[in-house]
């Protein structure tokens, strides 16, 4: 595995990539064209410049998160077909400039959803957390709205204020797509695009819809193992895979994480790896990284990526916000900082016990 760190480019991301080189034991980033709307192409010239910045800074990109995807291709509106070509046509930028892993995300409307971003806990931190008395009480248009005061004036990933802005047409958009329609434009859009990902061995690596259940009766697909074997099967090349998101799939305390991670040998591309403590099954909030501060055993993730022989890049996740840092919530420096430290502590030990035998 590659420790890495997401980065959100210059002028959107208040951590500096000196900073992330600093950080001990991360070698690259994970990183996205912050400013381009889901449907537009990557143009070569953008990607590049990006890279270069990245490598000055004595690091590499290790993949992106996220490219994201039209509404049409989700929907199956007639005009995919044109947005597929042009995710194509970033897709064959993103390899031409030898990035080879690209995470995605196949959730309608809305990407994660939390309904607190500064939730405070014991120790003064505040984290992001999850109540879903708080959503079913929340008019779903209003759900930006409510959110996007405690975002520290930050665009928070996935949640374009542009799209947020016709939020009531997008509902009206999805209103026949169900969870069997949202796969079958999955698998439509992943054929289309398996030619070019094999041409320059990009894998595809799909993100979990985060929490792992429907929200606000719209569809979601990706969020056990089950529909994770489905997918894997309908396009059945290694190109096809996921990101092992340890805090979207435990958001449903019935999956088996260690269980999950092993399932997927050879198809888990990219990791992130992050705890969650739950005050209840329908109230968790984002904890620290380790094990003792949250409800996951984090030494057997990170056992069982180490077992399948995970080699791609992993990132520590939401971090907390603590020493008075004024970041994009969920993505300080410090908190996230820490997190690769002890996700590394932890490798290390168990590669160390692995090769004493
Ligand atoms: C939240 C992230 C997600 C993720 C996308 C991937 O912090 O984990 O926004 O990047 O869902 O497309």
């Amino acid at each position: 595995m590659e420790m890495t760190m997401r980065w959100f480019g210059t002028g959107f991301d208040t951590v500096t990539l000196k900073q992330i080189r600093q950080v001990p034991g991360v070698t690259g980033v994970i990183t996205t064209l912050y400013d381009t709307q889901p449907g537009e192409v990557w143009s070569r010239e953008k990607i590049r410049a990006l890279k270069e910045e990245v490598e000055a800074a004595g690091l590499h990109i290790s993949g992106i998160e996220s490219v994201n995807i039209h509404d049409a291709i989700k929907i199956g509106s007639p005009d995919r077909d044109q947005y597929i070509a042009n995710y194509i046509e970033t897709l064959e930028n993103l390899g031409l400039e030898d990035i080879h892993m690209v995470c995605y995300n196949f959730m309608p409307v809305f990407d994660w959803t939390r309904t607190e971003l500064a939730r405070k806990r014991p120790d003064g931190s505040t984290v992001l957390a999850y109540t879903q008395a708080a959503v079913d009480a929340l008019d779903p248009e209003k759900m930006f709205d409510s959110i996007a005061g405690d975002a520290n004036g930050a665009i928070l990933p996935g949640w374009e204020p542009e799209r947020m802005a016709h939020v009531k047409e997008l509902f009206e958009m999805y209103k026949d797509v169900d969870d069997e329609k949202l796969f079958a434009n999955l698998v439509y859009f992943l054929e289309k695009i398996m030619p070019v990902c094999n041409k320059y061995d990009i894998k595809m690596a799909i993100h979990p819809d985060d929490p792992a259940w429907s929200v606000f009766g719209l569809p979601r697909i990706i969020i056990n193992k089950a529909n994770l074997l489905k997918m894997m099967k309908a396009v059945d090349d290694v190109h096809n895979g996921i990101t092992f998101c340890s805090g979207s799939y435990g958001t449903n305390l019935e999956n088996d994480l260690p269980d999950m991670i092993r399932s997927l040998k050879g198809r888990i591309h990219f990791a992130h790896v992050r705890n969650l403590k739950f005050n209840s099954p329908d109230d968790f909030e984002e904890s620290a990284h380790l094990s003792s501060d949250g409800s996951f055993d984090m030494y057997e993730i990170m056992k069982a990526l180490y077992e399948i022989g995970f080699d791609g890049p992993i990132r520590p996740d939401h971090g907390r916000m603590i020493w008075d840092e004024v970041a994009m919530p969920g993505y300080g420096l410090y908190d996230r900082a820490l997190g690769a430290t002890y996700l590394n502590g932890l490798w290390e030990a168990i590669d160390k016990n692995a090769k004493r035998g």
